[in-house]
């Protein structure tokens, strides 16, 4: 490898002097302009992180629901999984390396990872509608070409699309073909196969308006629609031609503010979903006839889903063990229906993915969701093999239901949570239970919840235990904490520092909502005073 070269070419990308960012929940994210020499450098790791697996590494260059002017990039492991710990390490190493350090610290890694350079790398790289996208994208490919790795750009795809190429490439086509053609007729055939067995009679034509943040999820639903036209029929909304990208409108959006995006005309009890900015979230919602707007979240989607699947696995008599996968944002009514009505094991993880995904591993079927929309199924070998051969033994209705079980293998990204997949197999579990939107939301009743910001000098001030539910540092935080809650009824709050963004996070429960605004604005102090809290004090109302 002549390092002289890359010295020569990183310079051409030069970093800002002084700026320090870190790989955090989901990658690098900051303003598109401080990206270049981040996106240079990614190329970089991913060449030698994909010689050091002897696979395929994906690149996607999205900063998912953030505003438009921000970018942000990360690497996708072999089996469509979120790059492991110890790169994400090196990724901010090299990320803040000056570039005169740039050859050492790559040495550094080449020597730590045992990387053997004569190894072959291969790179797929993907990147969302932002109009950085593409030009960050092309110092990605400098990146990947500088260390002769070869590459393929994919181009505009959602998140969850490149995490599937990644997962193809990498099981020789077994588990799908790596290419968008092969994405949208494995999901659409699955679909269509499962909605056949709806009863149609009477039920008028699924209809489903999709808010697609002004993102990429627009263009791909729009280039799939047709595949799948004949068991759903979606309006695309916020589809980029006029909208801002996550501006007033997607999953975030609608999910922290609980209200409807702007620019999407609801009638009274219309299904209704917005995607992210990657589409790699999903959440429902529905105006009921005296026009309150009724919000339904991961967790909602979390229980039709495992509901559903428990109910197929009784019918065919297979013991298989489902676990559900959750974070301490998930609502206290979802954890407590699932645990005491529905009977399933519940899990709490820390926020991000990549520990839901993990813990999601252990269960024959893992489900797993965030509150804010982003989960998938995950389907073990065994659990895979033992309904393929189900499919072929059982007879009559029990074939039927093993097949059923079949294509929503087939129909959920098992390489990630992806908006259009769970949006297809939602659309699929309520034709086929007949179940309205009302009614699905009828399963439990949320608690109110409120979640603010405070920011404090270092938000690394504060440490937590027990996947985020308790705050070992600062001193006195916690207790402070145990204290408010146990003024509210069926209460609940807990802090823990942003992966994305400089802030403290809090969250609050309660029996109503003036309860849980009320914990939260407390809590909001309580962290203000005891880590170090900025600017003005957190003031109550909203
Ligand atoms: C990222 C995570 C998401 C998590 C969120 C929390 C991935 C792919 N995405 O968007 O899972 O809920 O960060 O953000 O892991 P926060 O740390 O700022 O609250
Ligand atoms: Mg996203």
């Amino acid at each position: 490898m002549d390092l002289d070269v890359i010295t020569k070419y990183s310079a051409l990308h030069a970093k800002p002097g002084g700026l320090i960012l870190q790989y955090g929940t989901a990658g690098f994210r900051t303003k598109a302009e401080h990206l270049d020499h981040v996106m240079f450098r990614m190329g970089l790791l991913a060449v030698l992180r994909s010689k050091q697996t002897k696979s395929t590494i994906g690149v996607m260059v999205t900063a998912s629901h953030n505003p438009e002017e921000d970018n942000g990039v990360k690497l996708v492991d072999p089996l469509g999984e979120m790059l492991a710990p110890s790169w994400e390490e090196h990724a901010t190493c090299l990320a803040n390396a000056e570039e005169q350090d740039m050859q050492r610290v790559l040495i550094g890694i080449i020597e730590k990872e045992a990387v053997n350079l004569q190894q072959d790398a291969f790179v797929v790289i993907g990147r969302d509608t932002r109009p950085s996208s593409e030009k960050l994208s092309h110092s990605v490919i400098d990146g990947v070409t500088i260390l002769r790795g070869q590459f393929h750009d994919y181009g505009l795809l959602t998140t969850p699309q490149l995490h599937y190429m990644v997962y193809c490439r990498n099981t020789s086509g077994q588990y799908g073909k790596a290419t968008i053609e092969g994405y949208y007729q494995k999901l659409s055939k699955a679909f269509v196969e499962l909605t056949k067995q709806a009863s149609c009679s009477g039920d008028e034509y699924r209809t489903l308006k999709v808010d697609c943040a002004n993102g990429i999820g627009a263009l791909k639903l729009r280039e799939m629609e047709h595949y799948f036209s004949q068991g759903l029929s979606v309006h695309v909304f916020n589809d980029g031609t006029k909208g801002k990208l996550n501006h007033l409108c997607g999953a975030d959006f609608v999910k922290s503010h609980q209200k409807p995006p702007e620019g999407m005309e609801m009638k009274s009890n219309e299904r209704c979903c917005s995607f992210d900015g990657d589409a790699d979230r999903i959440v429902y919602y529905y105006r009921d006839a005296d026009g309150h707007f009724h919000l339904i979240d991961g967790d909602k989607i979390a229980t039709l889903i495992s509901s559903f699947l428990k109910e197929l696995l009784l019918e065919i008599g297979e013991n298989l063990n489902i676990g559900v996968v959750q974070t301490a944002y998930a609502n206290g009514s979802s954890t407590r229906y699932l645990e005491e009505v529905m009977k399933v094991p519940v899990y709490c993880t820390k926020t991000g993915v990549k520990h839901l995904h993990h813990k999601a591993q252990e269960f024959d079927i893992g489900i797993y969701f965030e509150a804010n929309g982003h989960g998938t199924v995950l389907f073990s070998k065994v659990a895979e093999m033992k309904i393929k051969q189900l499919a072929k033994e059982l007879e009559d209705n029990k074939r039927k239901v093993a097949k059923m079980l079949e294509n929503i293998i087939d129909l959920f990204n098992q390489a990630a949570g992806d908006a259009i997949s769970d949006m297809l197999v939602t659309e699929a579990i309520l034709a086929l239970k007949g179940l309205t939107i009302q009614q699905w939301d009828a399963l439990y009743t949320d608690l109110p919840n409120r979640q603010l910001k405070v920011k404090v000098a270092d938000r690394q001030v504060i440490n937590t235990t027990d996947a985020e539910r308790q705050a070992v540092t600062p001193p006195g935080l916690q207790e402070a904490i145990n204290g408010l809650v146990k003024k509210y009824r069926l209460s609940r709050a807990f802090v823990r520092p942003s992966g994305t963004e400089d802030v403290v996070r809090v969250y609050a429960e309660a029996d109503s909502q003036e309860s849980a605004d009320s914990l939260a604005h407390e809590v909001s102090l309580a962290v203000f005073q005891l880590a170090g809290g900025v600017g003005e004090r957190p003031q109550p109302g909203f």
